[in-house]
């Protein structure tokens, strides 16, 4: 059986989230850096880079990256509609939005996380934090204004693309980053969260609201 490691609320949710939308069977394993056993040593041996999300798949073979894990998921199983088939424009599309996802989105909320890392001066940090947090509501106003008339990014369809997009969007509550203002995207959020899979993603990994 496949293994998926995650962590919880972590980019990594957006794969497993995958999982529950494709109907796939996986043996999951939540992994936590505050609480260190062997399922997180297993990790870092399967992951030299020592991150989440990794998958093993049925045969074996070890995978890494969002990316490269949703797309495998998805086209695991096509009557998902997780992916559009290859050589469709729906399908570009839809890994257009998860390469922002994944790279844009995701990354502006680093310096956000890491900005006691990376200095230690406390006027430096609140500068750094300054940027981030305009670059982040940057991301979200492109996604809002991509998001009229939508029901999920690419339309009618939710996909791989929405998420990578839920979750991350999501760490703007931990940072205390409003989204009022971004109706489309808040209207999005709740959709998202409806969904089945979706909510039983978010009640083991102990997140729902
Ligand atoms: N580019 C990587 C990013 C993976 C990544 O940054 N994972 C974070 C969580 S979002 C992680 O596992 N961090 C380990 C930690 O918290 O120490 C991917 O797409 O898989």
């Amino acid at each position: 059986m496949m293994k998926l490691f995650y962590s919880s609320g972590a980019c990594s949710s957006s794969c497993h989230i995958g999982m529950e939308e494709a109907g796939l069977s996986y043996q999951g394993i939540m992994v936590d850096w505050d609480n260190p056993d062997a399922n997180l040593a297993e990790l870092e041996r399967l992951n030299p880079l020592g991150v989440a999300p990794v998958l093993v798949s049925d045969q074996g073979k070890v995978l890494t990256q969002n990316t490269a894990i949703l797309e495998y998921i998805a086209d695991l199983k096509p009557s998902s509609h997780l992916l559009a088939e290859k050589g469709t424009w729906e399908r570009v599309e839809t890994m257009s939005w998860l390469s922002f996802a994944a790279s844009d989105f995701h990354k502006s909320f680093i310096p956000l996380f890491r900005a006691d890392a990376m200095t230690s001066s406390p006027a430096a940090r609140e500068d750094i934090k300054k940027f981030a947090i305009q670059d982040v509501k940057n991301n979200l106003a492109h996604l809002d204004r991509n998001l009229v008339g939508k029901d999920y990014i690419t339309g009618k369809n939710f996909t791989v693309a929405d998420a990578y997009i839920f979750v991350v969007t999501g760490w703007c509550k931990w940072m205390d980053i409003k989204i009022d203002e971004f109706k489309n995207l808040g209207a999005y959020m709740n959709r998202v969260y409806q969904r089945p899979a979706v909510q039983k993603v978010l009640k083991s990994e102990g997140l729902l609201d």
